[in-house]
């Protein structure tokens, strides 16, 4: 009774302060459980955005919400929190029919094949749910359905009849998706009804030029159609005060969007869609209709959580229970106002404390295209690197795009693997173990306390301090701060053993030295082992696999690994014999880095292989020829090679690029419509083909004079014509 009351004492103190205090306050008391109390939280459920299964998971998918999520909860594990993990396959919605439709497979076997897939990515970048299941399951589909029908049930939707387009060959409404016509922006012919991918422009079916369906290529009618919409406008005001009042504490890029969204005004929205894919309308007269895919999706946490465990109320219906949702920014709105407003109509359920969406990764300074294949598949990284899973996950983590979008270059990946993995943390302890079994023959040494000096005492600090920064990192969803922490701290443990050099006291002779020297060394190795032992917990949520086998060699067992020994500097007793050193990691090689590149750049490789789960390209019509010309048209053309010397973008013009071009003879600005396919960035230095006798133009209140030739795709990629092998820039192309 007594310990309820304080409970409830507390509780008020930690509403009536500040964060920081209380965080304060928690941390003197060094007791978890109360921390855990103050929190006001007793579990921890987390989320990762669902994946389409329509496609293999690339690295941009890792970096953006499933490693953060991953780190997060394996040390919410070490901590020894209550928390669970969930997560599976979202197979439902517009992206898994076109995509049936493009391998000319069924949905469902579009699904079967893509979750498989999907789901050993995952197993093998060791990301640790409890569950990954899949939205075709039948509990999902019957939580998915009750959910729906209780709103229906309260009178929640309402009921609409709109026109939308209708394929009468293949007899079916068509979601924006399925039709395709030319972008009223930039002349793309294979648009869709949603978006054009060319120019990123977000469209609708009416803006179409020429609108064809993508099933039958008919030219699709208007027709009646009805439709279940959520008022979001009346949770408007409650949204405002639950995101814009009570969650200042979420990042800048989720709150900055949220407040977009609800200053812009919410409207109602469908929530069912017409389709034979997918979760059916639980109501009478409602054939042919599903639910919409942003309606059934999140509800698959519901259903994936009811599916591990009988417990599954607690973490859904209890106050105390921390709901975290971990997703990339594109799924931002549907996470932080249409499922909480899903959720508080329906009643019952907690709401997400925090949403830390993550922004998007490029890839080489260019974004991440699925349709182009410009991405790295996971699947294929894990075949190509089958022993470096924790170099991946250690880059994408130490170049998370936490604030702002970021980059993935192959060689980054290699100089953060080789200096800092190979070259700092590796070589601590490897370092440590070889200098253990040569001067302590092999075992823990003891620590003397008369001979410690200020340079050990600092030492201790260091690791001290570093468990609290890492904490704090994690805590605070700040995971590139958590794991730079850990990695100067083994980069402090080089700077100790330079300082020490154990290695030269054994040369000196003579008893007493001997013996004197002899305890430095034992301390100085003592030191190093409990910094190993210290980095094997720190290093735990983020490489996983590292700190299994520093326990190998330690030959200590998991339990270790438990946060609250983090930061103690008497985890290996004395005398304890370890095994001898392994390599933590290895070092990648330029041809390996080479071959990536190359990869990545001869975009379709995988589907030449016949390996379909890269992305296939979309139908297309060739283009027709223009009319004959004779020699002499042709040969009025001047084209000269050039070499890029700098490239940057045009102001208030989305795809133009104004570009410095070295023709050898002079330098000449040529602008150039490709801004929304290269990064500026990535153009530096490469050589192309200038029609330089172009009449000059003036763009944008740019002059251009010239012309950079480009070749385009079936599926409206650009591509630079360039010579095979460096060519001196003004070269006449004849
Ligand atoms: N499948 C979109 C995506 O993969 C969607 C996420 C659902 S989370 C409930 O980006
Ligand atoms: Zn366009």
């Amino acid at each position: 009774m007594a310990l309820v009351r304080i409970a409830v004492f507390l509780q008020s103190l930690s509403r009536s302060l500040p964060l920081k205090i209380y965080f304060a306050v928690c941390r003197n008391n060094a007791d978890s459980r109360l921390f855990k109390f103050m929190d006001n939280y007793s579990r921890i459920l987390v989320t990762a955005a669902l994946p389409y299964a329509n496609g293999p998971v690339h690295i941009g998918h890792l970096a953006g919400c499933y490693i953060p999520a991953d780190i997060y909860v394996r040390y919410h594990r070490a901590q020894n929190r209550d928390i669970l993990f969930v997560c599976g396959s979202d197979e439902h919605g517009v992206p898994i029919t076109i995509r049936a439709m493009r391998e000319g497979i069924s949905p469902q076997q579009v699904v079967d094949k893509y979750h498989a897939i999907i789901k050993q990515s995952f197993a093998d970048m060791r990301i640790s749910f409890d569950i990954y299941s899949r939205t075709s399951n039948p509990i999902h589909h019957e939580t998915a359905s009750n959910f729906f029908k209780k709103l229906y049930d309260d009178g929640l939707f309402e009921e609409k009849e709109t026109e939308q387009y209708y394929d009468e060959k293949a007899k079916t409404f068509l979601a924006d998706r399925y039709i395709t016509g030319t972008c009223p922006v930039c002349g793309n012919t294979n648009a869709y009804g949603d978006q054009c991918e060319r120019c990123g422009s977000s469209l609708s079916p009416e803006m179409l030029i020429n609108p064809r369906s993508a099933l039958s290529d008919a030219v699709p009618v208007r027709r009646k159609t009805k439709h279940w919409y959520f008022p979001l406008q009346r949770y408007e005001d409650w949204l405002k005060d639950w995101i814009l009042n009570s969650h200042k504490d979420w990042k800048n890029n989720v709150y900055g969007q949220c407040k977009g969204w609800l200053d812009s005004g919410l409207q109602s929205r469908a929530m069912t869609r017409d389709s034979n894919w997918g979760i059916k309308v639980p109501l009478p007269g409602a054939e042919g209709k599903v639910l919409y895919v942003w309606f059934d999706a999140p509800i698959g946490y519901i259903s994936a959580t009811k599916e591990l465990t009988e417990r599954w109320g607690d973490y859904w219906c209890r106050d105390d229970t921390k709901l975290v949702h971990f997703i990339g920014k594109d799924n931002i709105v549907f996470h932080c106002i249409i499922f909480p407003a899903m959720l508080k109509a329906h009643g019952g359920f907690i709401l997400p404390d925090n949403v830390p969406a993550n922004e998007f990764l490029n890839i080489e300074g260019e974004k991440v295209s699925t349709s182009r294949n410009w991405a790295v598949w996971v699947h294929e990284y894990v075949k190509d690197f089958p022993d470096c899973q924790d170099a991946l996950r250690y880059v994408l983590c130490a170049n998370a795009p936490e604030t702002k979008d970021n980059d993935f270059t192959w060689k980054d990946f290699q100089e953060k693997n080789n200096s800092e993995l190979v070259s700092i943390f590796g070589n601590f302890v490897n370092r440590t173990f070889v200098l253990m079994h040569k001067l302590c023959g092999g075992k823990v040494p003891p620590l003397h306390t008369d001979v410690l000096d200020g340079i050990d005492n600092e030492l201790a600090a260091n690791i001290r301090e570093a468990e609290e920064k890492v904490r704090a990192g994690i805590e605070a969803y700040k995971f590139r701060d958590a794991l730079f922490e850990v990695i100067e701290l083994s980069r402090k443990g080089n700077k100790y053993l330079q300082e020490k050099e154990p290695w030269k006291k054994m040369t000196l002779t003579g008893q007493k030295t001997e013996e004197a020297n002899q305890k430095l060394v034992d301390n100085c190795i003592h030191f190093c082992l409990q910094l190993t032992a210290n980095l094997a917990i720190l290093i735990n949520p983020f490489l996983p696999d590292t700190s299994r086998r520093m326990l190998h060699m330690m030959k200590v067992v998991e339990k270790m690994l438990e946060w609250e020994n983090a930061g103690k500097l008497k985890l290996l007793s004395v005398g304890y014999s370890l095994r001898p050193p392994e390599l933590l990691f290895r070092k990648i090689e330029d041809q390996e880095i080479e071959m990536q590149i190359a990869k990545l750049r001869n975009g379709l490789v995988s589907v030449q292989k016949g390996d379909n789960t890269a992305k296939l390209p979309p139908e297309s019509n060739v283009q027709k020829l223009k009319p004959e010309i004779q020699y002499g048209d042709f040969s009025k053309l001047d084209l000269r090679v050039g070499t890029i010397i700098s490239a940057e973008k045009v102001e208030k013009a989305d795809k133009l690029l104004k570009l410095s071009v070295d023709l050898g003879f002079e330098t000449r600005t040529v602008v150039s419509g490709i801004a929304q396919h290269f990064q500026p960035e990535s153009l530096k230095g490469r050589q192309v083909v200038v029609v330089a006798n172009l009449a000059s133009r003036k763009m944008k209140g740019i002059e251009s004079n010239g012309m950079i030739l480009m070749a385009e795709d079936i599926e409206g990629r650009l591509h630079f014509v360039s010579p095979e092998d460096k060519t001196g820039p003004g070269s006449p192309i004849t």
